[in-house]
């Protein structure tokens, strides 16, 4: 019987030992991994107070997690909102006709490793209601808020999208 007890101790320390174990890696599992997100060549189209412009950037995920750009703010602006503009197909007086539209979007995702493009005619963010006109040559603060994460405040250049990339729409 005295064998049998002291097995059973040591059952009851090695069980004691996965527990801790366990709890470990639950936690680690629990905490994500660093925030390695760059954000490069962050510009914007000039406007005028009371408009709506847009921002455009070069966002990389460096990380092993996936990352997602949920939002933001900024003193220049009402709002800050995550667009995409799409090109569809309507009717103009019968005539099928190509139209640049904008949709709202809840988040733009970064998967890991990956490089997303915010440019015009596609991803972009939006500033709806500027509070002051925004001028070629203008720099400002924009806030992102990626899921999770701290905020990061990133200098936006206001350049005009001719001298920027050649580009033409939204
Ligand atoms: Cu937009």
């Amino acid at each position: 019987m005295r064998a049998v007890s002291s097995v059973g101790v040591a059952l009851a320390v090695l069980v004691a030992g996965l527990f801790i174990g366990a709890g470990c890696a639950a936690g680690r599992g629990s905490h994500p991994a660093p925030f390695n997100v760059s954000v490069a060549d962050a510009w914007a189209r000039p406007g005028a107070a009371g408009d709506s412009t847009a921002v455009y950037m070069r966002l990389t995920n460096h990380g092993r997690g996936g990352e997602a750009l949920v939002g933001g703010r900024t003193e220049v602006a009402q709002r800050v909102e995550l667009h995409e503009a799409v090109l569809q197909t309507e009717l103009r007086d019968g005539r099928p006709t190509q139209v640049m539209r904008m949709q709202q979007l809840p988040a733009v995702a970064v998967p890991a490793g990956s490089e997303v493009e915010l440019r015009p005619g596609g991803l972009h963010i939006m500033l709806v209601g500027l509070e002051r006109a925004l001028a070629e040559g203008d720099s400002f603060a924009l806030t992102l808020q990626f899921q999770d994460r701290d905020p990061v405040t990133v200098e936006v250049f206001v350049v005009r999208p001719d001298s920027a990339t050649g580009h033409e729409g939204h």
